[in-house]
């Protein structure tokens, strides 16, 4: 018999602090798509990960159970369970109940609050179907249950441990009253997963799938180098210029800093800012301190050893430093202030001192200890100053040739007719005959069609002003209308929507990919804004009894023609490519927005596609292989 709590005048203020977070549950955790419900775990995992921090927990285990629900252990000291005063209520209840009360309650120098998470596990407690929680502590194991926040039960002692063993276990069902989907994704969590186990050297942070009993995956990750041993994992696929890892650690007022690089023989920047295990996207004040010292640094050791020589007395730009160059850059700070449109800048004006002379000092004396690390870092730079300096002029060039031609519409748009770029949608279609159909089938109200030919150049492998001149890419570039690279503005986007269509196949895999990765590498935020989608086409059509259904799979396939055609021979056709559609079968199946389904390409975490971009595109094949095996079921759809 379970005993209901009485409700005091203090529970009552609880309940109505709880239900401000099931009415507008964006205002804490985002949205209440999946993105906010993957939140809620990040939100129990950070709460492990302070107490990790605080010294006293040094493993973290996640489990996504077949019940739809998701449990967080730790091996912490347990959440406080002793009477709090002003509530008369259990500490861990009050902490379960009440918002923002978790940080009343220690005095942990670096908490894991104020950027996209950080609200509370009561806002958890709030936004769940039910929720348990398990303190093992003083000997004694005690569990407590609640509904939408609510608790249904008090706290309980349940069993006897051994003194020493202690820790919590949060396990709750997302409420789907108040989320869009339930469905956990592993591949998402377990590369937020293996990023926090990254940022926290030490920490062992298993994530296992009861969900499926036959299919069960299970990954655990531990990373005692930290973040040397991230830029290790980001560099992979890469080719490193020097063998070690240069890594810079350091502590000032309060705020902990931790940088580690390495320069590889690559093009691309790959630069990964994160303030108390947030990744900064949208950078900020460590960034803006790291990118000074770096620049000041290398040019003062450059220039002191009569490096620059063939630079005709100029200096190296920040640029030039940072080509090829992989970096992270961690901090933690006892009350961090996030700003930008995502809350992803981090804006405390003193760490861009803390930072710079971190680097300045730390850097300084690392390149003296190691001359030849130095030189390879300052050669790849000379090597970019030259190839910018060059490309410069040729750029120059190009641009008074194409001066008039640059701004006109390429001529293979079949532009839309409406002027609001809001309503607008751009189908970059693979191939000539498909873009022949789409052209056709579209509405073109507000839907314009660019048909682009075959393979687009790898962008992967080339400076800007090569890829400038790819014939696909400038067409793609005027119609899009932003720029790119450092003059890219979103303002002059002129479709809301940019969608990939490209065929259901290896190949149209392919283009998708170089598709994107051009557009990651220069109009990032048309990603991030949430601009691009790629079509997902089917793969049958099935007509039985003048009816057509579509199929998008070989399974979905044989479902319709077991149940919905009682396995009849029925008439099967396979879509080869879009460009053996005609234009009614094309508008049906991909542009209709009533019918097509489009999925929109999130870059959730900068450093995971950055990897994955170089691993697919680069040069080195086997982490390519292993990458495809190790995704093989997802091979198709890579989700970055
Ligand atoms: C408040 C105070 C203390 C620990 C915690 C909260 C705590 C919370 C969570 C949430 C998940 N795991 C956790 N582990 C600990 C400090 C307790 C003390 O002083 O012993």
């Amino acid at each position: 018999m379970v005993e209901e709590p009485e409700y005091g005048a203090g529970q009552i203020q609880v309940l109505e602090g709880l239900e401000a977070v099931r009415k507008r549950p964006a205002m804490y955790i985002g949205s209440t798509d999946g993105r906010g419900l993957h939140h809620l775990v990040y939100e129990v995992v950070d709460n492990s990960i302070d107490e990790a921090l605080a010294g006293h927990c040094s493993s973290i285990e996640v489990v996504l159970h077949d019940d739809g629900s998701v449990s967080v252990t730790d091996d912490g000291r347990g959440i406080p369970v002793d009477t709090h005063e002003e509530y008369d209520r259990p500490a861990v209840e009050v902490i379960l109940t009440v918002l923002h009360a978790g940080g009343k309650f220690d005095n942990k120098s670096y908490q894991v609050s104020g950027g996209l998470h950080g609200v509370g596990v009561s806002v958890v407690n709030a936004l769940s179907e039910r929720l348990a929680v398990e303190v093992e502590r003083n000997g004694t194991k005690y569990q407590q249950r609640f509904e939408r926040g609510e608790p249904v039960t008090g706290l309980e002692e349940v069993g006897e441990v051994p003194d020493d063993e202690t820790g919590t276990t949060i396990r709750f069902r997302p409420d789907s009253d108040i989320f869009e989907t339930d469905e956990f994704d592993f591949g998402t969590l377990s590369t937020r997963l293996r990023e926090l186990a990254f940022l926290n050297s030490g920490v062992e942070i298993t994530l296992r799938d009861e969900r499926d009993a036959e299919n069960g995956e299970e990954v655990t990750f531990r990373y005692d180098g930290g973040i040397r041993e991230f830029v290790e994992y980001l560099n992979d696929s890469r080719s490193p210029l020097h063998e070690d890892i240069v890594y810079i650690d350091d502590e000032q007022d309060g705020i902990q800093v931790e940088i580690a690089l390495q320069a590889t023989g690559d093009l691309q920047s790959s630069t990964h800012a994160f303030a108390n295990n947030i990744n900064t996207r949208e950078g900020g004040t460590h960034l803006t301190g790291f990118k000074t010292a770096l620049t000041r640094v290398v040019n003062d050791y450059a220039n002191d050893h009569g490096m620059l020589g063939e630079l005709d007395g100029e200096n190296l730009k920040g640029e030039d430093i940072r080509e090829g160059l992989t970096a992270v850059i961690s901090i933690k700070h006892p009350d961090p202030q996030f700003e930008g449109q995502t809350k992803t800048k981090l804006g405390n004006s003193e760490v861009r001192g803390v930072v710079e002379s971190a680097l300045h000092q730390g850097l300084g004396t690392y390149f003296e200890e190691n001359p030849d690390t130095a030189s390879a870092v300052i050669s790849k730079a000379v090597e970019a100053a030259k190839a910018r300096k060059a490309a410069k002029e040729a750029e120059e060039l190009t641009r008074r040739k194409n001066a008039l031609e640059s701004t006109a519409l390429p001529g293979k748009l079949a532009d839309c007719q409406t002027k609001s770029p809001a309503d607008a949608e751009l189908f970059i279609v693979e191939g000539d005959s498909a873009g022949g159909s789409a052209k056709q089938a579209r509405n073109r109200e507000f839907q314009a069609v660019l048909p682009i030919r075959g393979k687009i150049l790898n962008v992967e492998k080339h400076r800007l002003d090569r890829i400038l001149q790819n014939e696909e890419i400038r067409a793609m570039i005027r119609a899009i209308g932003t720029g790119v690279g450092e003059e890219f503005d979103i303002d002059g986007l002129r479709y809301d929507k940019i969608i990939l269509a490209t065929d259901a196949d290896v190949d149209g895999a392919h283009i998708r990919t170089l598709l994107l990765t051009f557009f990651y590498r220069h109009m990032r935020p048309l990603l991030e804004g949430g601009h691009v989608y790629a079509i997902k086409p089917p793969l049958y059509r099935i007509r039985y009894r003048g009816e057509t259904y579509d199929a998008m799979t070989d399974a979905e396939r044989d479902e319709i023609v077991d149940e919905v055609c009682d396995g009849n021979p029925t008439q099967v056709q396979r879509f080869k490519g879009l460009g053996e559609m005609n234009p009614e079968q094309l508008w049906t199946s991909a542009m209709n927005p009533e019918n097509r389904i489009l999925k929109k390409i999130n870059i959730e975490d900068a450093a995971a596609a950055d990897r994955m971009f170089s691993v697919l595109m680069g040069d080195a094949v086997e982490p390519r292989k292993r990458f495809i095996q190790e995704h093989a079921s997802e091979a198709e759809w890579v989700d970055i």
